[in-house]
């Protein structure tokens, strides 16, 4: 990383415009605890200014967990000051995913919980293995989500099943996950999945895709009037980007468009 920080827990891989960032901690099913979490954001800040990538796929290591939640054995000691300034570095790492100008895919390769849930529920487009696991299990340890479980799980499955989730604590299948609308797509080879679509996107105008992103991530968080508007100034600015001509242009000529 520039700086020359030294990174343990997150590896990077760019390829084909796609920064796949895996999470590294084998040894504790890829538990986020400061170290990852400090880690995850200087990765994000790298790849969101790394003008070679065009999407990013968030993933865990192995074939068992994607994360299996915010670290219980760093959180176990801590005073209710520590527990509220990690919640809050969760929060901004995750609202960096969230936030960031590139699509973000989390290719969810095992368990989903806590943390590993939320982080996913931070990404735009969740695609799981067919042995994921989602989950909230904070009540069973004593707290309350921390890293936006109790606001993104009710606006995405809804408050009557975010809610099933968050105050049993159990855990469902890809499947279910599916089902309700919490997981995008089940499939037997999730990361080369997130990767062809990752490959999809590519292959469309880089800006009208940034624009398509923020309009519905800022959208989202606005009132209908004001969030069409909003939407017509994005419309807007198109025109001014070459993307714009190229691509009717291509239409016209019907060729495929080539957009640098
Ligand atoms: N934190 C730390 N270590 C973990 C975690 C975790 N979340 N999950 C697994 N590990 C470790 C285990 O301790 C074990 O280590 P060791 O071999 O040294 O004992 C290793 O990973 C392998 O795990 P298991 O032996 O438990 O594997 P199993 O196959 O038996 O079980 C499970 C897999 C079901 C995933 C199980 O590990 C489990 O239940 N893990 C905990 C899941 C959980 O409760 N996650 C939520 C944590 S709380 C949270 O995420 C809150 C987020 C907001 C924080 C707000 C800030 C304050």
């Amino acid at each position: 990383l520039p700086g020359g920080d030294e990174v343990n827990n997150i590896l990077i891989e760019i390829k084909d415009g796609t920064g796949i960032l895996t999470i590294h901690r084998p040894h504790a099913l890829n538990a986020l605890n400061r170290q990852t979490l400090e880690e995850l954001k200087m990765a994000l800040v790298e790849l969101r200014s790394n003008e070679q990538v065009q999407v990013i796929i968030i993933t865990g290591s192995g074939d068992k967990a994607f994360v299996a939640g915010a670290d219980i054995r760093e959180m176990e000691g801590m005073t209710p000051e520590e527990a509220k300034r990690f919640a809050l570095l969760g929060d901004e790492v995750f609202t960096m995913v969230e936030t960031t100008d590139k699509p973000v895919i989390a290719a969810v390769n095992g368990f989903a919980l806590g943390g590993g849930c939320e982080l996913a529920l931070a990404c735009d487009i969740r695609y799981a293995a067919e042995h994921a696991r989602f989950g909230q299990p904070e009540v069973g340890l004593g707290i309350t989500p921390g890293f936006g479980g109790t606001q993104r799980l009710p606006r995405l499955v809804g408050k009557g099943l975010g809610l099933e989730l968050l105050l049993s604590g159990g855990t469902i299948p890809a499947e279910e996950a599916w089902r309700i609308g919490l997981v995008n797509k089940v499939v037997p080879y999730v990361l080369e999945e997130a990767e062809k679509l990752a490959q999809c996107i590519c292959t469309k105008s880089p800006f009208a895709v940034k624009q398509t992103k923020q309009l519905v991530v800022h959208g989202l968080n606005m009132d209908m009037a004001r969030a069409l508007r909003f939407e017509a100034e994005g419309f807007g600015l198109c025109f001014s980007s070459g993307e714009q001509k190229e691509g009717m242009k291509a239409f016209g000529e019907k060729r495929v468009p080539s957009f640098k």
